[in-house]
């Protein structure tokens, strides 16, 4: 009964028919269907994913993450989370490794204890924690992840309790004395879809309550005549702190999750702040060069644009905007990325778009490229993406790939590499590797919406509007 139970194929191929859809710009509901595997990349992506796990297992099992270097396991608090079974769980589900994902599954069920003494990321543990337990919920059907999924909910709820509605940072797991001032845009924007879908399938309705209320109290922070926000804001007071708009690491996800939660709860509303916002940001925060089209650093009370400075977080944003209907920017910007990262090997976390001087050398093994692959591929059917997806499959292979798993670069000029082998290289760039050679039935984009960690949660049938 179990193994039934634990079939995704079954269980997917059972909600694109049961499962609700969006309307978004990138697969109708037949589109997606008509995308063929290239099953040769496919095989190599799934043999990398059976690789990173396999080690993670011999060597990390129930820590946080793998030191591939020293062949040993790191923890982000005082007790492990086992971030990189939760994070990883779908990915293994997706790609059919299913004695792997039974593993996993297992010491969720059996090790997984939420009230971890220490003051914990809010942000980083519902992506990571929350978002994998109901994807993998989602994929299986075993309603012991949602059990999960609603304590993890429940401890990060007091975060919520401000004056300005604005999440705190870190919420203690333990005792639910939640801390900091000071937050960023993403971390305080990046909630609507795990908490709209975690009161979809609790039927409470707290969440997507505080989701939504985050939200309002951003968009009331936005500047009355550019439209941008700036990247840190005081979460009792509203007060801005760093006064720099931009599109990447810090804010990325908030412009992200109101695009995806638009299509995820069919709410126009949220549709509309986001075109709202990426409209103020095409205005004041591109700028072309030779290479394509870029989006820098400005300033949101004037929206004059003041640094050239981009990096790996932000080469999501061609996905994102291909999604939400402009292919021709999407195109425009993927293509600039992908010149960097042809440029540098592997894309670093900060460089001069003009220049490509380094600002900040290391490559992380993070997925924002070829996520924005993903999405282009899929809205164009232009064999190009998965060529340059291919490129980053073998440099990674290439540079990163060491006895006892992949590991990070520490500086992407000279290819030293770093002791680790973060969560999301499991959960969101093999994932995307894998997607992106998949055919367009695998989890299509019309049935689907991916958390900013590549965890798919399902377009809910029926009524559409929840907690406004
Ligand atoms: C992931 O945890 C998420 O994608 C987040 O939105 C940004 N940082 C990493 C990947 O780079």
């Amino acid at each position: 009964m179990i193994r039934k139970a634990w079939c995704p194929l079954l269980l997917i191929v059972a909600c694109l028919t049961a499962c609700g859809s969006s309307e978004n710009a990138v697969d109708d509901a037949e589109g997606g269907g008509r995308i063929a595997a290239d099953t040769v990349t496919l095989s190599r992506v799934r043999e990398q994913i059976a690789f990173a796990w396999g080690k993670y297992v011999e060597h990390a099992w129930g820590h946080d993450e793998l030191r591939p270097l020293s062949a040993s396991g790191s923890d982000w608090y005082a007790r492990p989370m086992g971030l990189t079974i939760v994070d990883g769980l779908d990915t293994l589900l997706v790609a059919g490794l299913h004695d792997e994902a039974n593993a996993a599954r297992a010491w969720i069920v059996s090790d997984l204890d939420l009230a971890v003494p220490s003051n914990v990321s809010t942000f980083e543990t519902n992506i990571r924690v929350l978002g994998g337990l109901l994807s993998a919920h989602a994929l299986t059907g075993d309603p012991i992840l949602l059990q999960k999924a609603v304590d993890v909910g429940d401890r990060l709820l007091p975060a919520f309790d401000t004056p300005t509605g604005m999440p705190r940072p870190e919420v203690n797991l333990s005792t639910g004395v939640a801390s900091g001032a000071v937050s960023n845009v993403a971390q305080i924007g990046t909630w609507i879809l795990e908490f709209g879908t975690l009161s979809r399938m609790s039927g409470d309705t707290r969440y997507v309550t505080a989701a939504r209320g985050a939200l309002a109290a951003l968009e009331a922070s936005r500047n009355p005549d550019t439209g941008l926000l700036g990247t840190s804001y005081d979460v009792d007071t509203g007060a801005p702190i760093v006064q720099i708009a931009q599109v990447g690491g810090g804010v990325d996800s908030w412009i992200e999750y109101l695009l995806k939660g638009g299509l995820l709860l069919g709410d126009p509303a949220l549709t509309a702040s986001y075109h709202s916002v990426i409209d103020a940001v095409n205005e004041h925060l591109t700028e072309r060069t030779n290479d394509g089209l870029w989006y820098g650093a400005g300033d949101p009370v004037s929206g004059r644009l003041m640094f050239p400075l981009t990096g790996a977080l932000a080469c999501f944003l061609p996905g994102t905007l291909t999604l939400g209907g402009d292919v021709v920017r999407g195109t425009d910007h993927g293509r600039a990325c992908d010149v960097a990262r042809r440029h540098f090997g592997l894309l670093p976390d900060a460089f001069n778009y003009r220049t490509y001087g380094v600002a900040a050398a290391n490559h992380d093994l993070r997925p924002e490229l070829v996520e924005s692959f993903v999405y282009l591929y899929r809205a164009t059917r232009d064999e190009t993406w998965r060529e340059r997806g291919r490129e980053v499959l073998e440099t990674l292979i290439a540079r990163c790939r060491v006895e006892d798993g992949y590991a990070t670069l520490t500086d992407v000029r000279t290819g030293e590499h770093g002791d680790a082998m973060p969560s999301f290289f499991l959960a969101e760039t093999l994932k995307y590797l894998y997607l992106l050679f998949a055919d367009g039935a695998t989890l299509p984009l019309n049935a689907w919406v991916f958390n900013t960690e590549a965890h798919p949660l399902p377009v809910f049938p029926g009524p559409q509007r929840i907690g406004a």
